[in-house]
């Protein structure tokens, strides 16, 4: 429950700020162009990418700090296994950078480095009990393309390019390959097609999301993973001129692995096979954003944290227990 601790933090910081700002006189009906002072831009939760584009020559630098907690298996019976997985931690490093070379494209190129964590319960045999790999995960490259905006709604297209560039050949201590859940990167190039909506109207903001990540073509280890789609919503109620709580709703599915790494033998563990990692979850995730106003602008911080609402796990997997997102955002 350490992300709750960090929520209450960011709490305290924002009810501070709420006090020494003397934000209770910003009223809801200032003047909004081209945005409104009392308002925040329309922005999406920390979590959420590819929410919105920037004016022609903007630049913007990112970093995002992920963090989810895995413990328990649902979804099946796991105990005619050699070993199962018993928890699980996965952390992600983001780096980010946009550009917006016109009024109407921003492009968008992202850098995970991953580091996982993973104890099991293990049979007779004498196999290491906990695994850990960490590393650069696949590169993102993407762009944003703004379709229609107005003052108060803004529709976006986004596409991205996933490069196989993080590691596929993780192994555990005794030198046997790990099961796909351990590994780094997907091995395959994949495509991100997307579409995002968002509104901002007297201290409210809203949106939606809708994506999908297929996988193009089978990797070096003769398997590509399934593809995956979200769908997402949610709404923004600024607090005062610099803060603002947020709430999301993050529907998703992941389909079966194609295919099956040959070295990976599937009666050692449910992780090493490709038809058990289906997975449909319903995340639901508070948020805050703050942005200091007066001499620092285009500064943002925002955190959010999550727990999964609903989740049906195709055969026996980790079930998903708790979630934190913190980001950093530097627009210029
Ligand atoms: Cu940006």
């Amino acid at each position: 429950m350490k992300f709750l601790a960090v929520l209450f933090i960011g709490f305290f910081c924002v009810l501070t700020t709420y006090a020494t700002d003397g934000c209770a006189a910003c009223d809801d009906d200032c003047g909004c162009e081209p945005v409104c002072e009392c308002e925040h831009p329309p922005r999406a939760p920390a979590g959420v990418m590819g929410d919105h584009a920037h004016h022609k020559g903007g630049w913007m630098v990112s970093y995002r700090y992920m963090a989810m907690h895995m413990e328990g298996v649902g979804g099946g019976d796991a105990s005619g296994y050699m070993m199962r997985p018993e928890s699980m931690d996965m952390q992600m490093h983001m780096v980010g950078a946009m550009y917006a070379p016109t009024k109407n494209l921003t492009l968008a190129m992202m850098v995970p480095y991953i580091i996982k964590d993973m104890d099991m319960v293990r049979g007779p045999l004498s196999l290491p009990r906990s695994a850990h790999t960490e590393g650069v995960g696949d590169i993102r490259l993407a762009g944003v393309y703004n379709l229609w905006s107005s003052h108060v709604q803004q529709v976006l297209l986004n596409l991205a390019l996933g490069l196989p560039t993080g590691s596929i050949d993780e192994e555990n201590a005794a030198g046997n390959r790990l099961g796909y859940p351990m590994q780094l990167g997907s091995g395959s190039y994949s495509l991100m097609p997307g579409v995002t909506y968002t509104g901002l109207s007297n201290g409210w903001g809203w949106g939606a999301q809708a994506k999908a990540s297929f996988q193009l073509n089978e990797n070096k280890h003769d398997y590509q993973l399934g593809n995956r789609y979200d769908l997402q919503v949610w709404g923004l109620r600024d607090l005062c001129k610099s803060s603002a709580i947020s709430l999301r709703l993050n529907g998703w599915h992941r389909d079966n692995i194609d295919g099956a790494d040959p070295t990976l033998a599937v009666a050692m563990s449910p992780g090493n096979d490709p038809d058990k990692r289906a997975a449909t979850r319903l995340d639901a995730l508070v948020g805050i954003d703050y942005r200091p106003t007066g001499k620092v602008t285009g500064l943002r911080l925002a955190i959010e944290g999550g727990v999964p609402l609903y989740q049906d796990l195709d055969g026996p997997q980790l079930e998903g227990e708790w979630m934190f997102i913190g980001g950093l955002q530097l627009s210029f």
